[in-house]
């Protein structure tokens, strides 16, 4: 009787306490999911390059192709670098015959599409160089996306397109 008595409130303890430490590992591994990759499987990134200009020009544009494979638009929200000051997404425009660069803010890349930065269309702005750019040097640009969220991609930097 006693032996019955003491083993119910156990079995009872451990099933409960196993509940919780399942629960516990399916929070904490999905938690960490999440952050690691907020699911940018759908954003890949083509030809990417900076151009290489004489060095005492002090500032330069970047251009590569955004894909998007998923089944809905995503939307660049920021553009950054570790390596430089300011960088930020221009379009150059021709308005009344002359060519203008216009702050381009939250591009769309269509889905099932492509936005293509190129010259004398979108390109990434980069202003205020420190030290003048070297050619085959490597600057990593961060691209924050709406659903992507971050992604880092490597620019080479060279006199013409790839
Ligand atoms: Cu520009």
């Amino acid at each position: 009787m006693l032996f019955i008595r003491n083993t119910i409130p156990l079995t009872l303890i451990r099933s409960v306490v196993t509940t919780f430490f399942a629960v516990f590992v399916l929070v904490t591994s999905s938690s960490a999911i999440a952050e690691d990759k907020k699911n940018n499987d759908h954003i890949t990134f083509e030809k990417p390059w900076i151009r290489l200009l004489p060095p005492t020009v002090m500032h330069t544009a970047g251009y590569v192709t955004i894909k998007n494979s998923a089944d809905m638009n995503d939307r660049l929200l920021d553009v950054w670098s570790p390596t430089i000051n300011s960088m930020s997404v221009h379009q150059t425009k021709e308005v009344d015959g002359v060519f203008k660069m216009l702050a381009a803010e939250n591009l769309v890349i269509p889905k099932k599409g492509e936005l293509t930065m190129q010259p004398g269309g979108y390109h990434i702005m980069i202003m205020g160089l420190d030290t003048p750019l070297t050619e085959a040097s490597k600057i990593t640009i961060c691209f924050e996306f709406e659903k992507a969220g971050i992604v880092h991609v490597v620019f080479p930097v060279q006199k013409s397109a790839p």
